[in-house]
């Protein structure tokens, strides 16, 4: 890796073959190693570590007191000649000229960056901008990076038009989870739980393919390992399509981040056991998932939705991805397509045997059809007048998902909590940093 905007070198740019040749450093002091009339500093980049060799007959004393002094964790910039030296960790040294020191750091240290000793989670995520000085967490937020790219390139190379929609909004749109009230001058408005009405009213507009990867807030009080009250989500929204072909692409999405993640150098240093999980998903119906359910022992009545208790069970027993279809429309939201003549709708939810990844649906594009399925909720289609809008003047059959950006980076990691997942969680009690 080369950061095109500087002639700073990274540690993984050099090597041996560099021999001779003067170059420029920057980066955290990792580590001291004190010999006397020798010390080396460990100087820690992004990349990873360059050995530098301070002796005190060849630096001369002014440098040598000066690097000597440093104290860990401080930012500093050194020239120096490369030197091959095969005892060194990559086979190479800098032996150094010049050195600035750009920060000094607090002797006392919030955290321990090498990993040696460990820390609890919350302890971590005070201080996160020294959390993601260590390996494991670099790792976790380099891979987060490359995930959103190939979510991103994936998408855009099946014809997908990304867009970006508000965050404050006036009305409702996943029943069950609570909204957080913003005040919006002289008025109430909400941040937004999902950009459902919005994806849904591009469909109208003619787009065809939509996506959005953008945050999603709860309001919802429990703290779970789980749950999260800014998540980010990536969603979906397609023309002229089934639920069907919807689903075919979330499965081929999900193995397709796996399989770009498997090639990550840094992989080893975060998840241990790491497969690519074969395609297609299972596919079960939520009354199989009942049935399921009854032959593990335990019961639950048809019409409620499954528990943290019931995926454990049905993942425990499926022991992969898999679906679950044909919902009952009583818990799934105003915006699935029933199927006729049933009280189920053609609603999804994608399941890892940990937790719910994604769910969709195929949406009822009837006015009329929307209009009385809002009204059997509770909800006043007067709030959504501006939704409904879309479906008066031409509106295709289409299909949509969202998948949590978190949930599955916890997921293909084996991270135990989603907290992991996130830079700066937004929980029950964390509102900083
Ligand atoms: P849903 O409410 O199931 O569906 O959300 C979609 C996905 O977003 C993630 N997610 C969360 N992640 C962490 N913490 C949370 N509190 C949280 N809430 C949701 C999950 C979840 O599966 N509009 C529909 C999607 C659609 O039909 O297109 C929706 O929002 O991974």
């Amino acid at each position: 890796m080369k950061l095109s905007v500087t002639d700073r070198k990274y540690s993984t740019e050099l090597s041996a073959a560099n021999d001779s040749e003067r170059v420029n450093i920057a980066g955290w002091v990792h580590e001291k190693r004190d010999l006397g009339g020798l010390f080396f500093l460990i100087i820690r980049d992004r990349e990873g570590y360059v050995q530098v060799t301070f002796h005190k007959r060849t630096v001369g004393k002014e440098l040598f007191e000066q690097g000597r002094k440093i104290p860990r964790e401080s930012v500093v910039s050194i020239k120096g000649i490369i030197r091959a030296e095969p005892k060194a960790p990559n086979g190479y040294e800098l032996i150094p000229d010049h050195l600035d020191v750009l920060s000094v750091a607090s002797q006392i240290l919030p955290l321990d960056t090498t990993g040696k000793v460990g820390a609890e989670l919350d302890t971590r995520l005070d201080a996160r901008f020294m959390d993601v000085r260590t390996e494991r967490t670099k790792h976790i937020f380099m891979i987060r990076s490359r995930m959103l790219k190939t979510v991103r390139n994936f998408l855009i190379d099946r014809g997908f038009v990304e867009i970006n929609t508000p965050k404050i909004v006036s009305a409702a749109t996943e029943g069950g989870t609570a909204l957080f009230p913003i005040t919006y001058f002289e008025r109430e408005a909400f941040l937004n739980q999902s950009p459902q009405l919005y994806k849904q009213m591009l469909i109208a507009s003619g787009l065809d393919a939509v996506f959005e990867i953008a945050p999603i807030f709860r309001a919802e009080e429990h703290d779970t390992t789980k749950h999260l009250n800014e998540a980010t989500s990536i969603d979906v929204e397609v023309a002229f399509v089934t639920m069907e072909d919807v689903m075919q692409l979330l499965e081929s999405l999900v193995a397709h981040v796996y399989a770009e993640i498997a090639s990550y150098p840094g992989l080893k240093s975060v998840a241990l056991d790491f497969e690519v999980p074969p395609t297609p998903f299972r596919r079960i119906t939520y009354d199989q998932a009942i049935e399921l359910l009854a032959a593990e022992g335990t019961e639950l009545e048809w019409g409620e939705d499954f528990s943290t208790a019931h995926e454990h069970i049905l993942g425990k027993a499926i022991g992969e991805h898999y679906f679950i279809i044909d919902w009952p429309c009583t818990i799934k939201p105003f915006y699935a397509q029933p199927i006729d003549g049933t009280d189920l709708c053609d609603a999804f939810d994608l399941m890892h045997p940990r937790l719910e990844l994604s769910s969709g649906s195929q949406r009822v594009h009837s006015y009329e059809l929307l209009k009385e399925r809002i009204e059997s909720k509770g909800l006043a289609p007067e709030s959504f007048e501006f939704y409904l809008n879309a479906f008066r003047f031409g509106m295709p059959p289409h299909a949509g998902w969202g998948l949590g950006v978190e949930r599955l980076l916890m997921t293909v990691l084996g991270l135990e909590n989603v907290r992991e997942a996130v830079l700066f969680p937004r929980d029950r009690r964390r509102l900083v940093p």
